[in-house]
């Protein structure tokens, strides 16, 4: 059997083909997406030459300064979208405030929401990370420009979501409503193509991921939970098996493949509901799975404000019902 070579591109046309009345624009926004993360992944691949060609903040040998890479992530996808005419407005993790167009380029009904490099503690030992992505149609009309209330949609609204992930291989996974498809980049045609295609996680997994260092703030109904999936786990025949690796998009993306159950609990949690926890919650559930607080949705949130924390729970449909019950009658009992 020959399986099918298929750009990215190519096939963010097909999906945009299925909706009558499409213009193109959103495969002009994605289109320049891929390409912003083709040079952050080529820029991740070189960190490990920053101490040969020079440190952060110091002039390399080209005679360029040298930029953090979650500085450069950051400036070259803002390079990149803000001036690709399809955006009224950004937001980033890396930014306190919502990111205006530049002033002199077109505005667009869409709104962009990124993570630019997401664990980048793991950049100094070769570890994978990720940009996350969220898009989201506009809701305001008073001007060309875009405003805090268009970043603070549900997730539930999101029009596409996904992320790259700078590992062995990079990859792109995306959904627009439609199923998780997985792009893998072919650094010698510099295309990313279509390597992983209806993507879906299974409905039970053998692994847990979570940092067990933090055990002294979990909540009752966490740490219940972590102690079942230890010790009485019976329907695998055996414990689950720990991996963290501490880079989202790593832990997320192997669950992903394999199955399993990623963590980070309450009570405030640490990873942000727009840029991590709502685009990644729309991947899982378009590939079967789900995510939760432990006791809401993720994708019904209602953010209130741009770096807004989550708990997130998230991964095989099957492990975050269990843990969402563990949660909620740990919860009850504290109430009575
Ligand atoms: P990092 O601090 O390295 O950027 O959101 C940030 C994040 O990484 C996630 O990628 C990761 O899952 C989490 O934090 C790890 O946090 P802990 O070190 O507290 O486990």
């Amino acid at each position: 059997m020959h399986s099918k070579i298929k750009t990215v591109q190519q096939h963010i046309l097909d999906e945009e083909r299925l909706h009558p009345g499409a213009t193109g624009d959103f495969t002009a926004l994605l289109t320049t997406l891929t390409l912003a993360a083709k040079i952050i992944s080529r820029e991740v691949n070189k960190a490990g030459l920053v101490r040969i060609l020079g440190e952060t903040g110091e002039v390399n040998v080209h005679g360029e300064a040298v930029q953090k890479l979650d500085e450069f992530a950051q400036n070259t996808i803002y390079r990149a979208m803000g001036h690709n005419g399809h955006l009224c407005v950004m937001a980033s993790e890396e930014s306190e405030n919502i990111i205006p167009i530049p002033g002199e380029s077109k505005r667009g009904k869409y709104v962009l929401m990124f993570d630019p490099l997401d664990g980048s503690s793991n950049i100094d030992v070769n570890a994978s990370i990720g940009t996350i992505f969220s898009i989201h149609r506009r809701i305001t009309n008073h001007s060309p420009d875009g405003r805090l209330e268009d970043c603070l949609q549900k997730g539930i609204d999101q029009i596409a979501a996904g992320y790259f992930i700078y590992g062995s291989s990079t990859m792109m996974v995306y959904t627009t409503g439609h199923g998780v498809f997985g792009f893998t980049l072919d650094p010698s045609l510099g295309e990313f193509l279509l390597s992983h295609e209806s993507i879906r996680i299974p409905s039970r997994g053998k692994i847990y991921s979570i940092n067990e260092g933090n055990t002294h703030s979990w909540d009752a109904g966490t740490r219940r939970y972590i102690d079942y999936v230890k010790n009485d786990q019976k329907e695998q025949g055996h414990p689950y098996t720990l991996r963290y690796i501490g880079s989202l998009v790593a832990d997320f993306h192997r669950n992903l493949l394999k199955g399993g159950i990623f963590l980070y609990p309450g009570p405030k949690g640490k990873l942000r509901l727009l840029y991590e926890a709502a685009p990644l919650a729309m991947v899982v559930e378009q590939a079967g799975g789900a995510a939760s607080t432990g006791g809401e949705r993720i994708l019904d949130i209602q953010p209130t404000s741009l770096h807004q924390k989550v708990p997130l729970i998230i991964g095989s449909r099957d492990d975050v019902r269990e843990y969402n019950q563990f949660y909620r009658e740990a919860s009850a009992s504290a109430a009575d």
